[in-house]
Formats: C-alpha cells, sequence, structure tokens
C-alpha cells in the first residue's frame, strides 16, 4: 500500500513535467504583456503555422494599477483578486483566447503569481484592475476573500517583516519580497483559494503554469497545491494529462535554497543556462564557445528532464531578478540570434523563447527608471495592439524575436531534430563549433575573430540543404545559403567573422 501511494504520488509529479505540447512541436514563448486578443490572432496566423508549442502568457488576474506616474510593467505581479480581468483584457476575451489557441494546437501556459497579494504600501481603493477595492495596509482583499489570519506576518522572524538575508531560508519564505504582502500557503483556505483560481484556469483549457517566486515558498506548501489540481480538458488534452508546472526559482549557488528541493514538483527555471550561455557568446572570462561540447548537466546544471531554458527572460533583460550583466537581449542582436540558435539547437531542457517590448535607456523626465517602463500604451495606459508589418515584423515598440527569422527557424529546427541525439561534434578549440542531431540536423558557429573554413561530417542523408539563418528554402529553390552534403555525409563550410549572422543551421526538412 505504502509503495502504491508513492508510486502514485511520484508518477503525478513527473507527469507534472510534461509540457504537453502537441503535432511534434517543441519550443514555447513568452509573450510578455500581449493583449489576449493579440495572442489569440498570433496562434492562428503565426505560432501554429510556424510550429511554436505554446504561450507562456502574463498574470491573467486582476492587478494593482500603479500610476508613477505612468503605469509600470511590474504591476502584474501584485494580485488584488483572482478575478480574471487584468491590463491584458477580460476574462471572456481570456477564454476566447485559450480556445482558439487550442483549436490551432498553440498550448497556454499562465504566469501564476500565488505567493503573495500587492505591496504593503498599495494603499487602499479601487486602483486594480476590474475595480475592486482593497486595504492593503489592513490586508483586507474582499473579492478573493482574504485578510490579515491569511498573511505571513505572524510568522516572519525579520524586524522588518522583509526579506532580509537570502542566506536564512525561513525568512525567504516567510517575510516579505520586496514589500510583497505574503500568503499563509500553509493555512488550508489560502490553499483552497490558489488551487480555485488555477483549477478555473485548468478548465478553461490551459496547459499549465509558469509559477513565480517558488524559492518564496515551501515546497510542501506546493506540493498540496499542485497536488489539488484537476488534470487538463479532455477537450484538446487526453482525459489523464496533469498541468505542466514550471517553477521560477533563481539558483546562481551561493544560497541556503536550490532548485533541488522543486524538482520533484516540476520542472524549475535554469537560470544558470542563460547567464553562462550569455558570458560564452560574450566571451567574458575567456569562456570559449569550445567549452561547450557538455553543455547541460555537464556545466552543473540540473538534470534536462527538470529544466526549463531561456537566453534571457522578462526580469533579467531589464535588469531585474538575477543573471548580471552577462544575459543577452534583442539589444545585443547579432549574439543573441547565436544564442538562441544554440539554445534550439541543443537538446537540452524544454526551450523558452522570449518576446520582449522594447523601452528606452533613456531616463526620461516621465519615467523614473528605465527598468520599469510597461508595454506600448495608449494615452488612457491601456495596452496597444501588436500591429504586424508587412516583412513579417511587428510595430509600435513591439520587438517580435520570436519573428525573427533566425529564431522563428531555429524554432522549426528544433521541432524536425526532436528525439534526436546530439552528434557530430566539431571545434577548433576556440569559439568556431559545430553539432549535429542524428541525421535530421546540423549547425554551424563562428564566433571567433577570423573565418571558418572547414569541411564537416554533418550526419545528413546527400543533397543540397537551404540554410534557415541566412535564408530558408521556399518552393524548389532558397533564399539564402546553400549547403551540399556528400554522398559521405561531408559538407564544406565557410563562415565570415563578420557576416551578419555568423552561423549555418540545415536541417531534412529545409532540403532541395
Ligand atoms: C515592485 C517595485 C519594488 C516594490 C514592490 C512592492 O519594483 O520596489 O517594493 O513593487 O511595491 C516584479 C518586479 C519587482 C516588483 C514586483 C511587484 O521585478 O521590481 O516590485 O514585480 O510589482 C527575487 C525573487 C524572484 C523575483 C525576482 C524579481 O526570488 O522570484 O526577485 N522574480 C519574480 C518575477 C518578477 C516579480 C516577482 C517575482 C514578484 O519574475 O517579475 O517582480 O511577483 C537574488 C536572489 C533571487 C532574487 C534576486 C533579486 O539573486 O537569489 O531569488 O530574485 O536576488 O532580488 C547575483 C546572485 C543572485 C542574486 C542576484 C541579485 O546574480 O547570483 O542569486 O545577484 O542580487
Amino acid at each position: 500500500m505504502k509503495l502504491l501511494i508513492l508510486v502514485t504520488v511520484l508518477g503525478i509529479s513527473l507527469a507534472q513535467h510534461d509540457p504537453h505540447t502537441r503535432h511534434g512541436r517543441t519550443a514555447i514563448v513568452h509573450l510578455f504583456e500581449w493583449r489576449w486578443a493579440d495572442i489569440a490572432a498570433e496562434c492562428e496566423r503565426y505560432l501554429a503555422p510556424n510550429g511554436y508549442a505554446g504561450v507562456q502568457i502574463s498574470p491573467p488576474n486582476e492587478h494593482i494599477i500603479v500610476t508613477n506616474p505612468w503605469r509600470p510593467w511590474w504591476e502584474r505581479y501584485q494580485p488584488i483578486s483572482y478575478n480574471l480581468c487584468s491590463r491584458s483584457g477580460s476574462e471572456s476575451e481570456l477564454r476566447d483566447m485559450i480556445t482558439r489557441c487550442n483549436n490551432v494546437g498553440v498550448n497556454i501556459y499562465v504566469d501564476a503569481v500565488i505567493n503573495h497579494m500587492c505591496g504593503s504600501g498599495g494603499g487602499s481603493g479601487t486602483h486594480s484592475s476590474c475595480g475592486s477595492w482593497f486595504n492593503a495596509g489592513n490586508r483586507e482583499f474582499p473579492s478573493v476573500p482574504y485578510s490579515g489570519a491569511d498573511f505571513n506576518d505572524g510568522k516572519c522572524k525579520t524586524g522588518s517583516g522583509e526579506i532580509e538575508n537570502y542566506g536564512d531560508a525561513n525568512q525567504v519564505r516567510d517575510c516579505r519580497l520586496v514589500g510583497l504582502l505574503d500568503l499563509a500557503l500553509g493555512n488550508e483556505y489560502v490553499r483552497g483559494k490558489v488551487v480555485d483560481y488555477m483549477n478555473k484556469l485548468i478548465d478553461m483549457g490551459v496547459a499549465g503554469f509558469r509559477v513565480d517566486a517558488c524559492k518564496h515558498m515551501w515546497p510542501g506548501d506546493l506540493s498540496a497545491v499542485f497536488g489539488r489540481l484537476h488534470n487538463l480538458n479532455s477537450n484538446w488534452f487526453s482525459g489523464s494529462a496533469r498541468p505542466f508546472i514550471f517553477q521560477e526559482v533563481i539558483d546562481l549557488g551561493g544560497e541556503p535554497i536550490t532548485a533541488k528541493e522543486y524538482v520533484h514538483l516540476g520542472r524549475v527555471t535554469e537560470f544558470k543556462y542563460g547567464a553562462k550561455l550569455g558570458t560564452i557568446f560574450r566571451k567574458w572570462n575567456n569562456e570559449k564557445l569550445y567549452y561547450t561540447s557538455n553543455w547541460g548537466e555537464g556545466w552543473g546544471m540540473m538534470a534536462d528532464g527538470n529544466a526549463l531554458v531561456f537566453v534571457d527572460n522578462h526580469d533579467n533583460q531589464r535588469g531585474h531578478g538575477a543573471g548580471g550583466a552577462s544575459i543577452l537581449t534583442f539589444k545585443d542582436a547579432r549574439l543573441y540570434k547565436m544564442a538562441v540558435g544554440y539554445m534550439l539547437a541543443h537538446p537540452y531542457g524544454v526551450a523558452r523563447v522570449m518576446s520582449s517590448f522594447s523601452w528606452s535607456s533613456e531616463v526620461s523626465s516621465k519615467s523614473s527608471r528605465y527598468n520599469d517602463q510597461g508595454p506600448p500604451s495608449n494615452g488612457d495606459g491601456s495596452t496597444k495592439p501588436v500591429p504586424i508589418n508587412a516583412d513579417q515584423t511587428c510595430g509600435d515598440g513591439w520587438v517580435c524575436e520570436h519573428r525573427w527569422r533566425q529564431i522563428k527557424n531555429m524554432a522549426i529546427f528544433r521541432n524536425v531534430v526532436n528525439g534526436q541525439p546530439h552528434s557530430n561534434w566539431w571545434d577548433n578549440q576556440s569559439n568556431q563549433v559545430a553539432f549535429g542531431r542524428g541525421n535530421r540536423g546540423f549547425i554551424v558557429f563562428n564566433n571567433d575573430d577570423w573565418n571558418l573554413d572547414a569541411t564537416l561530417n554533418t550526419g545528413l542523408p546527400g543533397g543540397t540543404y537551404c540554410d534557415v539563418i541566412s535564408g530558408q528554402k521556399e518552393g524548389s529553390g532558397c533564399t539564402g545559403k546553400q549547403i551540399n552534403v556528400g554522398s559521405d555525409g561531408r559538407a564544406h563550410f565557410s563562415i565570415s567573422n563578420s557576416a551578419e549572422d555568423p552561423f549555418i543551421a540545415i536541417h531534412v526538412e529545409a532540403k532541395l
């Protein structure tokens, strides 16, 4: 009996590692701050046709409205209730988006903010996205409802009530993270409210959750919550499918709380991935690309099956959170494309592509800090739609990295090589490397200050392939470079170090 229970519990939590992607699709994209109506359209017009597996959406629940004097992006990380009206749209728009994305096989993953409510200094009033009244000072959130007893104020042992020292696991879990009112997830009542919120979304058809600030919650409390989640909606998923869970735990080493404490509950965001890849592509600290022949676990990262990987996220692309200056973003476009290409070609982890809005690094008179700037907005503070230009890029300040040809084509590459082993590694003992994925795809990078000229074993069947970085296959031709693979699987590559994109990728579905 004991064994049976153990097997069942283990089975449920391992199931929460599966993103339940469909049609052989693999990569997910974070459409940060997009409106639900735009995401619905993007699923149909772009994500499904280009093989993206799913979307991480911004928090859909009611949140505080901060006017400082304009609205920062981070107001959505300050919940006021679990009503589903947010800066991205209404509940009916959310439902429409989930349905339409599911109908074209694109999964929706919700950013769930369940560690806390708004900041202790959030004031009192109806400055919230659905207009619900609350009083942060008195811990009153009648739209849930939560009140004083539902918070950890009594449990936290620091003088300020804030997290003062990340070296003390108790205060990291029981005290306030940057002033945010810390929910008592140990209490049955609070767990019930959080479970109801997540189950409502599951029943609407979402495929899982990015769970915010997991370092600040006890694994046992999370286990109690996750264990009560419904199976996914059987209109779109198999009846026994568990929600995909990926937990935000920043573990760069040096703190008592580690990612390991959470991996049995679901996947965990692997923050070492982007921090190290950024250092390598920038060639800082004498790092060289050829050191990555054992990329992944060999670099001290968590087990492949537990990792959710990314080059940058919505925090560290703008200096919030952790990762440091090495993080590559769209602002370093040339290196960024290579790093994202590397991630998408490499088998380690479930990969997430970032899709950003631009911000100005100038601190204007209107903005207090550049890294607080909210999404492209109208004069009344509402978020602007995402217009699509004739060349498929986005307008009005939406960066849409996921639509950049090199990134989009590498998301397709990842699908084509899915399940194939990392193979045919080659390097020049510096910053030129190449690797394949079985007999399905091959990629070559030149991040040295000199040209690459090499004949390499690709593992691919003989024939002519279109490079999907400089162009792609269209009709019976290539819009970019062509690579000829001999019947022995060998091909000659030449990549100038001053090329716009100094890497080449070929796969069997881009063969002429
Ligand atoms: C806003 C204002 C605050 C105000 C607050 C309440 O900015 O001034 O006090 O409202 O009124 C986002 C924004 C926050 C914002 C918040 C609420 O980023 O600025 O606060 O919304 O509106 C920690 C957490 C991690 C968290 C990260 C930002 O562990 O969970 O901070 N990320 C998530 C979300 C994020 C969101 C929240 C959580 C809150 O992704 O968008 O905040 O919902 C160390 C620790 C990390 C810690 C960082 C930063 O990192 O390890 O756990 O992350 O510090 O405090 C080296 C180390 C590395 C270390 C790093 C920085 O790299 O290796 O470990 O240095 O010291």
